[in-house]
């Protein structure tokens, strides 16, 4: 399997995540933001990654979007399971893994790219990456007001979290996908030292999934302890 994919983006953690909790073997085909349209574009006729290539008999060619490589990799092999048994159960990790797509991730985008270009901007000064941060805040509109209306989304995800993961699962009494969502999509918030200083049992937790699904953390996830 071949994942077309930023190696710094959260969705794209995602699907690794899954890739590596199921333990199925694939490479990764870094593509350069913005010159990526012309690679994801004819392939999936979208402009996001990660787009996944399973390159296997009676596979589709190409599943694009996290949600749906999920939910093709349970398919393709189900065990170890993201989803659940149990119907209801099932249907509110799908609910609360769109709620991190949706709401959380792009949040976590827009409180990431507003550290990084402020007090988180020693992380990389180097013109290049700066440049790649500039881009995208104008990209997305991020800039102080929004990041802010962000972070309130943020406090809201991370105060549900507190009542489930501090001793459990999002959904029932196994992990799922719900959990490997909030885990990729909250992960940018690592490097933010005031986040890592008041909920060191997030990034506990974050880290066990990782572990979990044998993905190693974000680069620079120590800089979030300075
Ligand atoms: N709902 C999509 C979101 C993916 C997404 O937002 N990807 C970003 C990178 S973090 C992207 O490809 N942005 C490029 C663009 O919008 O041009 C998913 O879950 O795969």
């Amino acid at each position: 399997m071949l994942l077309l994919q930023f190696s710094t983006s959260h969705y794209c953690r995602k699907a690794r995540l899954a890739l590596g909790y199921k333990q199925i073997p694939y490479q990764v085909e870094n593509l350069t933001p913005g010159l990526h349209i012309f690679r994801v574009k004819p392939l999936s006729g979208k402009k996001t990654v990660p787009v996944l290539l399973p390159q296997q008999k009676n596979c589709p060619a190409v599943v694009a979007d996290s949600t749906e490589i999920i939910r093709f990799l349970e398919a393709y092999q189900p065990n170890p399971p993201l989803y659940l048994e149990d119907d209801l159960q099932q249907q509110e990790a799908l609910r609360l893994e769109d709620y991190f797509d949706e709401s959380i991730g792009t949040a976590a985008r827009f409180v990431y790219y507003q550290f990084r270009a402020n007090d988180g901007k020693q992380i990389d000064p180097s013109w290049m990456s700066q440049m790649v941060i500039a881009i995208v805040r104008s990209q997305y509109g991020i800039n102080a007001d929004s990041a802010k209306l962000a972070a309130q989304r943020i406090d809201e995800a991370i105060a549900m979290l507190s009542k489930f993961w501090q001793d459990g699962y999002l959904v029932g009494d196994r992990f799922s996908v719900a959990d490997l969502a909030a885990a990729a999509l909250l992960s940018p918030l690592g490097l933010i030292p005031t986040y890592r200083r008041d909920y060191p049992w997030l990034f506990e937790r974050i880290t066990e999934i990782h572990q979990l699904c044998h993905e190693p953390l974000p680069k620079n996830w120590e800089a979030g302890l300075k």
